[in-house]
């Protein structure tokens, strides 16, 4: 879990990267719009790969072109670096 200084340094640089802290639970949430349905799902395909390698996996839900993203750890309940790590991922991936 992160702690209230990793938070503090964290959370700012994740708004700033359109993430947003998620009302009522410690997760983080960013949605994400591509062209059409084949970028949407080539982004998922690349961010289905990284969370196998790190054993650790988005909530998700997508239509068509709009993948929305929740992250948290169930093994803390809450927040943990794995979040960061994963939404670092997932931003380079959204890029590609
Ligand atoms: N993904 C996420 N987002 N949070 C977890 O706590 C988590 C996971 N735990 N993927 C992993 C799998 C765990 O349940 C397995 C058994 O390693």
């Amino acid at each position: 879990i992160l702690t209230d200084e990793e938070r503090a340094h964290l959370l700012p640089l994740l708004r700033n990267a359109q993430w947003v802290e998620v009302v009522g639970r410690d997760a983080i949430y960013k949605e994400f719009i591509f062209k059409d349905f084949n970028q949407a799902f080539g982004f998922m395909s690349r961010v289905a790969l990284q969370a196998e390698k790190m054993d650790h996996h988005p909530e998700w839900f997508n239509v068509y072109n709009k993948v929305q993203i929740t992250l948290s750890t169930h093994d803390c309940g809450g927040l943990s670096q794995r979040d960061i790590t994963l939404a670092t991922f997932v931003d380079q991936a959204s890029l590609m």
